[in-house]
């Protein structure tokens, strides 16, 4: 089994799943925007995107929320998207939150700042900076919801919410869209899976 990956969010994402996981993987680091967009690797993964999860088969699985389903049923040890089904919705629609309006909102805010993004998206600087502007609000609001003392974003249980919370923390981090410091829970959050091995993955 092989990841392709670079150094950019949604690898991260993944690379967090399998740290968390305790699994040992082969990875092939690609340089983003050259490597990516070679006509191999459009060959191995369509929009010239990582993460790519290449099986011993020779199937190749793109999309990091798909590649991490995957992992998680072959490797169930370790479950990081719940063993029930009333968990397994809890965690999903927690993760959803995350990647929703955290993630892919910072995503947006990188496609439409950074130059090597200039040649995919129409890149519209006032978009940016909407997006930019949303961030302390939000942070606001995961502080409220998690303000009943739990542990991890989901609950008690380190979980794939926690995942995609900490690939958009990552990404917040690096372009100065952090939680404001005034923000005790989500703070106390961010310093718990900072100090996570997977955190560095
Ligand atoms: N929907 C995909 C998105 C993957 C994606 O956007 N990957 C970016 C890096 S974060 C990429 O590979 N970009 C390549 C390029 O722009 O050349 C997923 O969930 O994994």
């Amino acid at each position: 089994m092989k990841l392709y990956d670079a150094h950019a969010g949604n690898p991260k994402r993944v690379k967090i799943f399998i740290s968390e996981k305790n699994l040992d993987i082969q990875r092939e680091v690609l340089e983003l925007g050259t490597d990516t967009r070679s006509s191999d690797f459009l060959k191995i993964s369509p929009f010239g995107e990582v993460p790519a999860l290449e099986l011993n088969n020779g199937q190749v699985i793109t999309e990091t929320y798909a590649i991490c389903r995957y992992l998680e049923a072959a490797f169930p040890e370790i479950p990081l998207m719940g063993t029930t089904p009333a968990l397994q919705g809890h965690i999903t629609m927690w993760a959803q939150r995350m990647h929703g309006h955290f993630f892919m909102p910072l995503g947006l805010i990188v496609r439409h700042e950074i130059p090597l993004f200039a040649d995919v998206v129409d890149q519209v600087p006032d978009f940016a900076q909407s997006l930019r502007r949303a961030m302390p609000r939000k942070w606001e609001w995961l502080d409220g919801q998690i303000s009943d003392g739990r542990q991890f974003i989901a609950g008690e249980t380190f979980s794939f919410a926690d995942v995609e919370a900490m690939a958009a923390l990552s990404i917040a981090d690096a372009f100065g869209l952090g939680p404001q410091e005034t923000l005790e829970n989500v703070n106390k959050w961010a310093a718990s899976v900072k100090s996570r091995p997977s955190w560095n993955a």
